[in-house]
């Protein structure tokens, strides 16, 4: 029996005999390393190249064939996987290899516009794109149960071929044909985490001068934290109804006036609230609007004006 979603990094079929389909990895950084050995531990014949070469000799006693330049790794397989520093490294690592005919896969952190500017480019020279956000740092990778998942956008049909193969490293979401798609979505939720981790800095920065322990101090943080991170489905309802007053319990009027507690803390505590006051100033903005029982959802109003 073959299980689902495994069989799509399958090719050939000799009795009970499945061929793991060859893939060539440009980038051997952390990531590219992590996503190399998980590939190769699960029997992807690949090849491998890197700009620093001593970089991918370690995966060569790992099973790895090593290519001496982008281009000759190109050359060796269908499925192209690149992950680079920046979209910059990506055109120039792939200068002189000759895509046509191939599956190229962008596993590079980029703009959305970088992404679609890069899957017309690599249209022109023959190869369908897809392009990838890693959601996952490298320890996740190959570890289904951390949660670790890559976004995917571009060519449908490419994501489909090889669905199988790129979940090895990491589950997949596809999330549209527009090749930009994927870095939108990964830049989004890296903006909601940089988000967090100033609300995180704040939190232990009002405790820090105090015999509270940050070690205790976190858990409760966690807790907190996770309990209010379903209020984006709030928001999402209010985006989608137009109506940004529907299920609100703890309205903008009443937040307004919090606001003032937190400063005053962090006035007392002698902490900088450079952090909190620009989206305070946005939150008093729209209270000045008349909008005092919404929640924080035109707040985005503001921003997109
Ligand atoms: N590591 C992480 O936590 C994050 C998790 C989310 C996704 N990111 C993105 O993944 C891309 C690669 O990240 P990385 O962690 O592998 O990065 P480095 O370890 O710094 O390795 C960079 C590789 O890029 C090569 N490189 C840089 N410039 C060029 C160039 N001009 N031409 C060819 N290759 C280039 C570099 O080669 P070398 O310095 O070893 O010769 C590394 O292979 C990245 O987009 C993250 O944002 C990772």
């Amino acid at each position: 029996m073959i299980i689902a979603g495994l069989a799509d990094s399958l090719i050939g079929m000799d009795d009970n005999t499945f061929e793991k389909s060859r893939i060539a990895l440009l980038g051997l950084g952390a990531m590219g390393t992590a996503l190399a050995r998980t590939w190769l531990a699960s029997g992807h014949p690949l090849t491998v190249w890197n700009r620093t070469s001593s970089r991918a000799e370690p995966l060569a006693a790992e099973g790895a064939t090593i290519a001496v330049t982008a281009a000759e790794a190109v050359a060796t397989s269908d499925l192209v996987v690149v992950c680079l520093l920046d979209d910059a490294s990506v055109g120039e690592a792939l200068a002189d290899a000759d895509l046509a005919g191939k599956d190229l896969v962008n596993l590079t952190t980029g703009t959305p516009d970088q992404a679609r500017a890069r899957a017309g480019w690599a249209e022109k020279r023959g190869a369908r794109f897809l392009d990838g956000g890693i959601m996952a740092v490298p320890p996740m990778i190959g570890v289904p149960e951390s949660g670790g998942y890559v976004l995917y956008s571009g060519s449908r049909a490419l994501f489909d071929t090889h669905r199988g193969t790129l979940a090895v490293p990491a589950g997949t979401r596809y999330v549209g044909a527009d090749p930009g798609f994927a870095a939108l979505h990964d830049v989004a939720l890296l903006s909601a985490l940089t988000g967090m981790l100033a609300g995180l800095s704040h939190a232990f920065a009002l405790i820090r001068r105090e015999d509270i322990a940050p070690n205790d101090f976190a858990p409760l943080l966690v807790d907190w934290l996770a309990a209010m991170a379903p209020s984006a489905y709030e928001i999402a309802d209010h985006l989608e109804s137009g109506d940004y007053t529907k299920g609100v319990v703890s309205n903008l009027a009443m937040m307004v006036e919090g606001n003032s507690t937190l400063l005053r803390t962090a006035e007392e505590q002698r902490v900088s609230a450079e952090l909190l006051t620009p989206f305070m100033a946005l939150m008093e903005r729209r209270l000045a609007g008349g909008h005092g029982d919404e929640g924080t959802t035109g707040v985005i109003d503001l921003l997109t004006p």
